[in-house]
């Protein structure tokens, strides 16, 4: 297992748009295997394959306070949302940022398991949320892109002074 790098906005690779993966293979379990633990290290809920400068259509996510209930998402498809909620969101890649977005209040997602196995979920509450937040990173749409231009500016410029400073 390995714990991967994880891009920072504004890194331009996190705009890049993630193909579908053609066939689940032993590749992509480890990728799977390997996302799940930079996530847990981090800590986060969740890890989109895009933030690892992977562009495939691969999420992993874990809402238990014991990492006993990591969740695999491979070309997930919404197939119904319904309502809004709105939910003070962080994110990975725009580390010290909690800004509130507005989304759908519970969607039904399909998607491939990590051995091909298609599923439905019916989400709502953080996990909707969650898994809105991960589609948006595999489309190349990071969290604060739903704020004010003034805002993205200020998050932008606070994270390439702090980048700077670590350099
Ligand atoms: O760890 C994470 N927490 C979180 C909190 C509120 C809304 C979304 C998230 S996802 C985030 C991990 C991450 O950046 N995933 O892309
Ligand atoms: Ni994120």
């Amino acid at each position: 297992m390995a714990i991967l790098n994880i891009l920072t906005y504004p890194d331009p690779r996190l705009h890049k748009i993630a193909a579908p993966v053609e066939e689940i293979n032993e590749d992509i379990r480890q990728l799977v295997r390997d996302m799940a633990e930079t996530m847990y290290d981090a800590p986060g809920i969740g890890l989109a394959a895009t933030q690892v400068d992977v562009h495939k259509q691969v999420i992993v996510m874990d809402l238990s306070e014991d990492k006993s209930e990591l969740r695999v998402f491979i070309n997930p498809r919404i197939l119904a949302k319904c309502g809004n909620q709105d939910y003070e969101e962080g994110c990975l890649s725009v580390p010290g940022v909690y800004e509130t977005v507005t989304r759908a209040a519970e969607i039904t997602v399909e998607a491939l398991d990590e051995h091909g196995k298609a599923f439905t979920l019916e989400a709502e509450g953080l996990l909707a949320v969650c898994i809105q937040h991960e589609m948006d990173h595999l489309l190349g749409k990071v969290f604060v892109e739903y704020l004010s231009g003034l805002k993205q500016n200020r998050i932008k410029n606070k994270l390439k002074k702090r980048q700077r400073e670590r350099a």
